[in-house]
C-alpha cells in the first residue's frame, strides 16, 4: 500500500498521505512527495495541489524511531524546498496536529488551510532537538519573531483560530476538509500567488528583545538544551539571509539529535506511550468502566472525581454524612471553578462538569457501578469498614480499588467477597492533573481487573504504572530514600540551602527540603511514629526533631526553613541550626553538583532494589515514577537513565 496517492478533481490535484499511525515522515513518504511534485508539475491539466493526510491526524513530525540512525535521503529541507519551488502551488489541508515536520512540510507549502479544531506545532524542544528543516527560518516569516519563539521555545502547538490570527495558516475550513481546501485552491490560482514562505521578509528586533527572550527562556527551561537553542536558530534566521539561516538551523539540529539530553526525551517519549498498553495485557479484555463512584470527597477524592469527569463519565460521590457530602460536592466544584479563573474553562463548560457528579451517604446507590475507588481516610480500620459496605451493595464483578499509599492492599481486602476484582490505584495530589498512577494488584487480582486499572489510566489520560506490594510502593519509598539521604548530607554538615539548591539547578523545581516545608512534615513524621507503636525500629531523624519542636513547614511558619508571614520565600532558620546542633558535623566543602550526584545516584539505588524485588519491572517504569509524580526534569530522562548514562 502506497504511503502517498495522487487524485485528481479537474484541475486541482488531492495527493493523499496514509502513513499510520501518524503520518510520520518516515522514508517511503518523504520519497513518495519527493516524486508527486515532479509527477504533478509534469502534468499540464494540473494547476495546483492539495495535500491532505488519511487518518487520525496531519503529518505529526519526522519519524522519531529513525532518530537513533544516520539520515537518509530525500532529507527533510530538500524535500520541503522542492515543494515550495513546485511550479503548481501547494495546498496543506490541515486536520489534527502538523507538528514539527509536519508543519515545516505545511510551510513549504504556498498555502495552509486548516479545521477549527487542528492544531500546528514545533515541539521538537520537548525532544532536546530543534526543527531541522526549515521551522525556525520559515515560521517567523509568516507569524513574525515574538510568536515564532513563543511557539518553538514552549513546544506547544497552536489551535486554528489563533494560527490563522497569527498569519501561519490563511483560512480555517468548516465542514469537509477536503472540499473546503480544493474550492480554497481553486479561488487562490485565480489571484496573484503570495511569495513563497522563503522569500518573505522577518521584522528583525532590537537586541533588547532578544536578551529578555534568552532569560525568560533560561529561567523556564531549566537547564534543558533545545530551547536557548531554538531561540539562537530563530535569531539567525532574522539576522542572516535565508540560506545560511537554514544552514544554521540543520547544523544546530544535527548537533542536538546526538546528545545525551535528546536521547533521554525519546526515551520517555516512547515509554509514556507504551504504559497504559502494558504487552503482558495485549490479550486481556479489560470491563467496561460507564459508571464509577469514588468514597470520599476530600482533597483526593475531589481531584479523582474531576479526573473522572473531565474523561467525560458520570460519577457518585459517597460520603459518610449529608455534611461531608456538601463538602465533597464543594471541594470538586472549585476544582472546575478554578479552570474557569484560569480561562480554561467556561462556566457553562464547569457547571456541566459538576452536574455529572451525584453526592449521596447510600451505598445502594452503587448497585450498579463498574468500578469504585475508595478514597478515604488513609487509617485500615476505616477503609476496611468501606470495603465491607461496598463487598455487601456492589455487584460481585464490579472493580474496588483503593487510593492507599502506605496501607497494604492485602490487608484492605481481607475479607472482601471475590477478592479477585479488588487493586490499588495509587493517584497522586492532585489527581485530576498528576498523570502517574501507580497500579498496585494484590496476589488474587485477576488480570482482567489489572487491564480494567490500566484502562481507567487510559480513559483519565494517566500514565500508569503497575508495582508490587512494599511501603511505599514505587514512588514513595524512593522518596523516602531520598530524603534519608538528604538528611545524611546535612548530618555531614552540607546547609540544607545548598542542598535544595544542588536539586533546584539539577532541575527539580524544588530540594527536598523546601518540598517537605511545602507539604508538611508531619505527615512523613506520622508514618514514622505509626511504625514505631507498631513495634519498627525506626531510627530518629532530624524531621522528627523539628516536628516535635511544632516545626511542620510553612503551615507553622517553619519546619526546615523560617517563613515569614505573607513571604513563602525559605528564609535560613537559626531556630534549626541550633535543634540539630547536636547532629550535624563541621560545614562541608561538598560542591552542588556532588550533591546531586549523591542523592540521585541514591534514587538509582532505591530503584534497582526495587527492580531486583520485581515490584517494577523496567528501569523505564520507575523513571516514568519520579518524572510522572516526582518531579523529576524529564530532560535527564529520570534517574535510572541518568545513572545507566553516567555507569
Ligand atoms: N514518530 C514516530 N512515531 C510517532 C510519532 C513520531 N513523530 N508521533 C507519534 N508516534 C507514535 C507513538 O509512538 C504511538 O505509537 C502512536 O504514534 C500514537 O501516538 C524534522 C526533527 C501526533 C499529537 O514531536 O505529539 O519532526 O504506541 O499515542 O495521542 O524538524 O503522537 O501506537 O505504537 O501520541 O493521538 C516532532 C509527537 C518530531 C509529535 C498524536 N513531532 N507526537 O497523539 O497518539 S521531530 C512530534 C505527538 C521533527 C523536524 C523534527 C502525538 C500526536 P504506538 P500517540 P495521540
Amino acid at each position: 500500500m502506497s504511503v502517498v496517492t495522487i487524485a485528481r478533481q479537474g484541475d486541482i490535484a488531492t495527493v493523499t498521505v496514509d502513513n499510520p499511525p501518524v503520518n510520520a515522515l518516515g522514508l517511503a513518504l518523504r520519497q513518495g512527495l519527493w516524486d508527486a511534485v515532479a509527477e504533478l508539475d509534469a502534468d499540464p491539466a494540473v494547476r495546483a495541489v492539495v495535500l491532505i493526510c488519511a487518518g487520525r491526524t496531519f503529518i505529526a513530525g519526522a519519524d522519531v524511531t529513525e532518530f537513533g540512525k544516520p539520515p537518509v535521503e530525500p532529507h527533510l529541507p530538500e524535500l520541503v524546498a522542492r515543494i515550495e519551488a513546485a511550479e503548481k502551488p501547494w495546498v496543506a489541508a490541515i486536520h489534527g496536529s502538523a507538528l514539527g515536520g509536519g508543519f515545516e512540510v505545511a510551510l513549504g507549502c504556498r498555502f495552509r488551510v486548516a479545521l477549527p479544531d487542528a492544531s500546528v506545532g514545533l515541539p521538537e524542544v520537548t525532544l532536546g532537538i530543534i526543527p531541522g528543516a526549515g521551522g525556525t527560518v520559515r515560521t517567523p516569516r509568516l507569524c513574525g519573531v515574538e510568536t515564532a519563539v513563543d511557539m518553538a521555545t514552549a513546544g506547544k502547538p497552536l489551535r486554528a483560530p489563533k494560527a490563522l490570527a497569527a498569519g501561519l495558516i490563511d483560512a480555517v475550513i468548516e465542514g469537509d476538509l477536503l472540499e473546503g481546501a480544493v474550492a480554497f485552491a481553486r479561488a487562490a490560482i485565480e489571484q496573484p500567488l503570495p511569495l513563497p514562505v522563503s522569500a518573505r521578509e522577518i521584522a528583525a528586533p532590537d537586541a533588547a528583545f532578544w536578551t529578555e527572550a534568552e532569560k525568560a527562556v533560561a529561567k523556564a527551561a531549566k537547564g534543558a538544551a533545545a530551547p536557548a537553542r531554538v531561540l539562537a536558530s530563530i535569531r539567525k534566521a532574522a539576522e542572516v539571509p535565508f540560506t545560511e539561516a537554514m544552514d544554521f538551523e540543520r547544523e544546530t539540529f544535527m548537533a542536538l539529535r546526538g546528545t545525551e539530553q535528546a536521547a533521554a526525551l525519546r526515551t520517555v517519549f516512547f515509554a509514556e506511550r507504551a504504559a497504559p498498553r502494558p504487552a503482558a495485557l495485549r490479550d486481556v479484555q479489560p470491563l467496561p468502566l460507564k459508571k464509577l463512584a469514588v468514597i470520599g470527597g476530600g482533597t483526593m477524592g475531589a481531584g479523582i472525581i474531576a479526573a473522572i469527569r473531565d474523561a467525560g463519565l458520570p460519577v457518585i460521590l459517597i460520603e459518610r454524612d449529608d455534611e461531608a457530602v456538601a463538602r465533597g460536592l464543594s471541594n470538586v466544584a472549585k476544582v472546575f471553578d478554578g479552570g474557569v479563573k484560569r480561562g480554561k474553562l467556561t462556566e457553562a463548560q464547569a457547571q456541566t462538569l459538576k452536574d455529572g457528579v451525584t453526592g449521596t451517604t447510600d451505598y445502594a446507590a452503587l448497585v450498579d457501578v463498574d468500578m469504585v475507588i475508595e478514597a478515604v481516610f488513609e487509617e485500615i480500620g476505616v477503609k476496611r469498614a468501606v470495603f465491607t459496605q461496598l463487598g455487601e451493595h456492589c455487584r460481585t464483578d464490579a472493580v474496588l480499588a483503593t487510593n492507599t499509599s502506605y496501607l497494604d492492599p492485602r490487608t484492605i481486602a481481607e475479607g472482601l467477597p471475590n477478592p479477585s476484582r479488588f487493586i490499588g490505584l495509587h493517584f497522586f495530589s492532585p489527581a485530576n492533573v498528576m498523570k502517574l498512577l501507580e497500579i498496585v494488584p494484590t496476589p488474587e487480582t485477576s488480570p482482567e481487573t489489572l487491564a480494567t486499572g490500566f484502562a481507567l489510566g487510559r480513559l483519565l489520560k494517566k500514565i500508569p504504572v503497575q508495582s508490587g506490594i512494599c511501603e511505599g510502593f514505587i514512588g514513595n519509598r524512593i522518596l523516602k530514600r531520598y530524603r534519608a539521604a538528604a538528611e545524611g548530607l546535612v548530618r555531614k554538615g552540607v546547609p540544607i540551602a545548598r542542598i535544595d539548591a544542588a536539586m533546584r539547578s539539577y532541575g527539580l523545581a524544588m530540594g527536598p527540603f523546601e518540598a517537605q516545608d511545602l507539604g508538611g512534615l508531619d505527615i512523613a513524621y506520622l508514618q514514622r511514629e505509626g511504625a514505631r507503636a507498631a513495634g519498627q525500629d525506626v531510627p530518629e531523624t532530624l524531621g522528627d526533631i523539628l516536628v516535635r519542636a511544632d516545626r511542620k513547614g510553612q503551615k507553622t511558619g517553619g519546619g526546615w526553613y523560617d517563613y515569614v508571614a505573607g513571604d513563602r520565600k525559605p528564609q535560613v532558620s537559626a531556630t534549626v541550626t541550633e535543634l540539630l546542633a547536636a547532629q550535624i558535623g563541621p560545614e562541608s566543602a561538598m560542591s552542588e553538583a556532588d550533591v546531586a550526584t549523591a542523592l540521585v545516584g541514591e534514587m538509582a539505588a532505591e530503584g534497582q532494589a526495587i527492580l531486583n524485588e520485581g515490584i517494577a519491572s523496567s528501569p523505564t517504569d520507575i523513571d516514568l515514577v519520579e518524572i510522572h509524580g516526582y518531579g523529576f526534569p524529564r530532560w535527564r530522562g529520570g534517574p535510572m537513565f541518568a545513572t545507566r548514562a553516567r555507569d
